[in-house]
């Protein structure tokens, strides 16, 4: 076996974000981009000898090229097996699911999530560790600081290997199993919700759903699984074909990106349920008839019901959010007598939780959920939840939701993204507010007083690993709340995203309009952070 071991210069913006590492194509397409955070992966995880690693991506611009460079490399740095996704596909919780089930050593995706695809869009690398979740920030962290020291890296000299052929093939001295993407994670999600239930649902003529893939990695599974395994009929997955830009459109299931979904559910032909998803698979964005269901109600009603789901019918150990997910699950916890945790961004902080037995559940406010069947957040998994909800307790999505905020309240929620901003702008914005947290207790805010106002840091319970500077919190006595923090994924300037909620108790208001409601709290925020002035913005680019 030839290994070439080639001459590099290290580069010192290979940074993880809040998900892996994320630049623009034409980043990663500079010399050695990818092989230098490739090698620096390699190196800090100690190598590959008779190590197992699984390799995938979302099927975005770059994805085979990548693919090919890695199992050329993994090779050269003495991984002894290579599990692949046929075609170089793999969802985010395919990924996870895999990396678990055959005890490999780690994982790579390819994948910028939600981010645009294409020549001119983005493109990422995750690392996920043995326990089928994102790298900790501590091993990110190494990961990084070995990026700028880089000088070598090391590969096989060996052709193409074919990723089209399922099947095992030898690549120097390692053994290449190129896997279907799909019949793994079907089968998972087989033991863990009843399928003959299901099928009774999405074969029967009184219920109809959507189910838009958005060009992205979920259209094989979601067709191999609502359409084949369940029976929905064909066509109830749109834009079902993967294809390497995403067909022009950003892979982000949400109220402005998926505005022709919600348009359709929201009019004449609006059918009883409709879902979309992201990228790389592990988002879900949930609409029933003329109703959209905030991810952090979403949420919490999955706790609320997760007893009807087989896989949950012995109870749930404990559940989390991120800290600006709204607090509707802590609700739904206290009624359950569990505990119910507060993590930072991202789901690389819930691995320690869910690897501990400490909760069962978990999601953001981003359209993510999951359980710890894996671990990432899973966007199939959350519709096939919500799909048991409707066919066990028989009821329409609206209803459903209705029933919750009159038992819980309602926790009117929105988030406010001022996208592509001048990074120095933002920093120095998050840093006035960081001044002035200490003394905004007891000041009048959008007709209430501030009760507490932080800068949230977070003790992992389990290793007692601390991340600080996560977000500024301001809490009202009325119990509603304001969060700002810049956002960890972006790849051109800085996004600030401020994050509101407010609680309401009384059922007769639970209909209001959220953006009514929120509308002083909106209002104080963006004086609050002097918005306008800081970033010559009057409003948000973005209202989710
Ligand atoms: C965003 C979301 C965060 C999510 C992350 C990765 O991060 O806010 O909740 O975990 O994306 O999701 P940020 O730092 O931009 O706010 V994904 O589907 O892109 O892996
Ligand atoms: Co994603």
């Amino acid at each position: 076996m030839n290994v070439l071991t080639m001459p590099a210069r290290p580069y010192d913006d290979q940074r993880p974000g809040t998900s892996g590492l994320r630049k623009p194509v034409a980043i990663f397409r500079q010399p050695h981009y990818l092989e230098n955070y490739l090698q620096a992966i390699f190196e800090t995880v100690g190598g590959g000898a008779n190590r197992t690693l699984v390799i995938g991506g979302d099927g975005r611009f770059f994805n085979r090229e990548a693919i090919q460079t890695a199992s050329r490399m993994a090779a050269a740095n003495g991984y002894k097996h290579l599990v692949v996704g046929r075609a170089g596909l793999l969802s985010t919780p395919a990924a996870s699911h895999l990396i678990r089930k055959r005890g490999a050593d780690g994982g790579l995706i390819f994948s910028a999530s939600h981010n645009p695809g294409g020549p001119e869009g983005d493109f990422g690398i995750k690392y996920n560790s043995a326990n089928g979740g994102p790298a900790s920030e501590t091993l990110s962290r190494a990961i990084y600081a070995r990026s700028k020291r880089i000088v070598a890296y090391r590969l096989v000299d060996e052709p193409d290997i074919d990723i089209d052929r399922l099947g095992k093939v030898s690549l120097g001295e390692t053994e290449v199993e190129v896997v279907d993407p799909v019949s793994d994670y079907a089968e998972l999600m087989e033991t863990l919700f009843d399928f003959e239930r299901l099928a009774e649902l999405l074969t029967s003529t009184s219920f109809k759903m959507r189910f838009d893939a958005m060009h992205a990695i979920t259209g094989p599974y979601a067709r191999a699984i609502l359409e084949e395994r369940l029976g929905a009929p064909v066509g109830t997955v749109i834009n079902g074909k993967p294809l390497p830009d995403f067909g022009g459109a950003k892979p982000d299931p949400n109220l402005v990106r998926s505005r022709s979904l919600v348009d359709f559910m929201f009019g004449q032909d609006a059918v009883n349920f409709a879902a979309a998803s992201d990228g790389d698979g592990d988002r879900n964005m949930i609409l029933g008839r003329k109703i959209f269901v905030t991810p952090s109600d979403s949420l919490a009603v999955l706790a609320a019901n997760a007893h009807i789901v087989p896989a949950y019918s012995s109870g749930l150990t404990g559940v989390a959010r991120s800290m600006p997910t709204s607090r509707a699950l802590d609700r739904v916890a206290q009624d359950l007598a569990i505990p119910c945790f507060e993590t930072p961004t991202g789901w690389k902080y819930f691995g320690s939780l869910l690897d501990t037995g400490r909760i069962t559940l978990c999601g953001e406010e981003s359209f993510g959920t999951g359980s710890d069947h894996v671990r990432e957040k899973d966007g199939l998994w959350a519709v096939l939840f919500w799909l048991t909800i409707i066919a066990v307790r028989g009821m329409p999505v609206h209803r459903i939701i209705k029933d919750h905020w009159a038992r819980y309240g309602r926790h009117f929620y929105a988030r406010h993204d001022y996208e592509a901003v001048d990074a120095a702008a933002a920093n120095s914005l998050m840093d006035a507010l960081r001044d002035q947290v200490g003394d905004m207790a007891g000041k009048r805010l959008a007709g209430s007083i501030v009760s507490t106002a932080d800068d949230f840091s977070y003790t992992d319970p389990v290793d007692r690993s601390v991340a600080e500077r996560q977000g500024i919190r301001v809490l009202l006595e009325d119990g509603s709340r304001i969060v700002y923090r810049l956002s960890g994924t972006g790849t051109g300037g800085a996004t600030l995203r401020i994050y509101l909620e407010r609680y309401e108790a009384r059922a007769w208001l639970h209909d209001k309009d959220a953006r009514k409601v929120l509308n002083d709290l909106s209002f104080a925020a963006g004086s609050l952070a002097e918005i306008p002035a800081r970033l010559g913005r009057e409003r948000p680019s973005l209202v989710t």
